[in-house]
């Protein structure tokens, strides 16, 4: 292929990848939050009055990658809970969809931030 990103889990590097595309600012997202570890922007489809997504610039395929840094993981779930006191009461769910047979279907990690109204009717 013409993949020169030289991009890290099956090719799934910084042009592939709508998440690595949307850190980048290459394609337009409402985003909450940015720093230099990570970015929080809105779901396209919330499932409830605040939900946001943080993830790490870093692609990595999922949360189970994640943990092999454990401070971007840190800096994901603090902002998650920034984002909760930013935007909500404070409280919130986290949930990370991890692997297609539960319901992942963009391969960069992401954290799912639900709070505000909605949040605890999602199930689970
Ligand atoms: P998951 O099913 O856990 O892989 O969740 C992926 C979420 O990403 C899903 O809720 C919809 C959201 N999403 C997909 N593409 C985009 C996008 O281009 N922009 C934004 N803001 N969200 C997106």
């Amino acid at each position: 292929t013409d993949d020169t990103s030289g991009g890290t889990s099956e090719g799934a590097g910084d042009r592939d990848c709508i998440f690595c595309r949307i850190a980048a600012g290459d394609v337009p997202a409402d985003v909450v939050h940015s720093d230099d570890d990570v970015v929080a922007f809105r779901d396209t489809a919330p499932k409830a009055d605040v939900h946001v997504l943080v993830v790490p610039r870093a692609h990595v395929r999922d949360v189970t990658d994640l943990v092999d840094d454990p401070a971007l993981l840190a800096a994901v779930v603090r902002t998650a809970g920034e984002v909760a006191q930013d935007f909500a009461d404070g409280d919130f769910r986290l949930v990370f969809n991890t692997g297609p047979g539960a319901g992942q279907t963009v391969f960069h990690a992401h954290a799912h931030v639900l709070a505000g109204g909605g949040a605890a009717a999602t199930g689970l």
